[in-house]
């Protein structure tokens, strides 16, 4: 018999999807068709997927802060998306929970993956936030928001912490859950 269709999803794979998303097996199926279309290697490198995620800011420079979307999605740090990481991302970033959303966040401002934020690495995801958002939106950010560094500022406040400080996971998902302001802080969410 073997492994006839080699081109769909594996039984083990098809699992362990179901039981960490909440997608049916049915929509991960037809994702799976849409990757391999898509992507007949089974991986998504780093700059295929700079230039995927540019597509959805041309008016902005979209690259750093894809490239720290893209690390926070390499779970296994080989320099690639496969399908997994692929449909773990889509479901904590778009379908997922609040707590598996933060969980991202954290992710993607932990930088150096070391389970802790500093201060420095807010202010690296704050640029490449701050790249992304089209000139004239800049002006109408809130006076006290409306730079890397006093975004930047303004977080680290709401975490209370000192400029050598760091903030575990639990901490921080804990003060987003609790802090709208932080929430709205520590993305950019597209006004129109
Ligand atoms: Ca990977
Ligand atoms: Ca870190």
């Amino acid at each position: 018999m073997g492994n006839s269709k080699s081109g769909a999803v594996s039984k083990e794979l098809l699992e362990d999807l179901k039981l960490n998303t909440k997608f049916s097996e049915t929509e991960i199926v037809q994702w799976y068709e849409n990757f391999k279309k898509q992507c007949p290697t089974g991986r998504i490198s780093k700059e295929e997927f700079q230039n995927i995620y540019s597509k959805f800011f041309p008016e902005s420079d979209a690259n750093t802060y894809a490239q720290h979307v893209f690390r926070s999605f390499d779970t296994n740090d080989d320099g690639t998306l496969d399908f997994k990481e692929y449909i773990i991302a889509l479901h904590m970033t778009s379908t997922g929970k609040t707590t598996s959303k933060l969980e991202w966040a954290f992710s993607l401002y932990d930088v150096d993956k070391n389970g802790y934020i500093t201060k420095s690495e807010v202010s690296e995801i704050c640029l490449a936030i701050f790249k992304l958002i089209p000139k004239d939106e800049v002006g109408d950010l809130p006076e006290d928001e409306n730079t890397p560094e006093k975004r930047t500022d303004k977080l680290w406040k709401i975490f209370q912490k000192g400029e050598n400080d760091r903030v575990a996971e639990g901490e921080f998902i804990q003060v987003l859950l609790e802090n709208e302001e932080a929430l709205h802080l520590i993305q950019y969410e597209p006004s129109k």
